[in-house]
């Protein structure tokens, strides 16, 4: 069992999405071991985002990924951080394969709904950035 880090992000929830992205989630054999609604502040999210730091978006994504609130999550499953990004979808959602999530929700390359590690490394940076191990179960 792997366990990822996710994301569902500010344009996805203000839209009420985000049950139906849960709902996705489950059908798809993701285990939800942790769960919260929160609202980033502008600090939280450049920490989050650091590996971003010196690219030229990287101001607007943390102004987007703070502006409202925002569902985190831990999934768990066999190969769940290469199966949650595969369920996800290309960053661009024109590049997103028919059937992921950004293909159908993504707004565009920044508004991109959701968010999900990228590697082990990753995951063991992002999970406990949002959950302490009491809030995994
Ligand atoms: P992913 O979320 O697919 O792993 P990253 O890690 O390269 O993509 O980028 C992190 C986030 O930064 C993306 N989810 C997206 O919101 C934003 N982003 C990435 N590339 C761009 C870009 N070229 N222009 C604007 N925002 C971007």
């Amino acid at each position: 069992m792997e366990r990822t880090f996710a994301i569902i992000k500010p344009d996805a929830v203000e839209r009420n999405l985000a049950g139906t992205i849960l709902g996705k989630i489950e059908a798809a054999g993701f285990r939800i071991v942790g769960m919260k609604k929160l609202q980033l502040s502008r600090a939280q999210a450049e920490g989050f985002y650091y590996v971003h730091k010196e690219r030229p978006f990287f101001n607007d994504l943390c102004a987007f990924m703070s502006r409202s609130p925002v569902v985190v999550l831990c999934l768990e499953k066999d190969n769940a951080i290469a199966d949650w990004r595969k369920l996800m979808g290309a960053t661009n959602p024109e590049n997103a394969e028919p059937g992921t999530l950004r293909k159908e929700f993504a707004k565009n390359i920044e508004e991109n709904s959701v968010h999900g590690s990228d590697a082990p490394e990753t995951a063991a940076f992002e999970i406990p950035y949002f959950f302490s191990g009491l809030e995994l179960n």
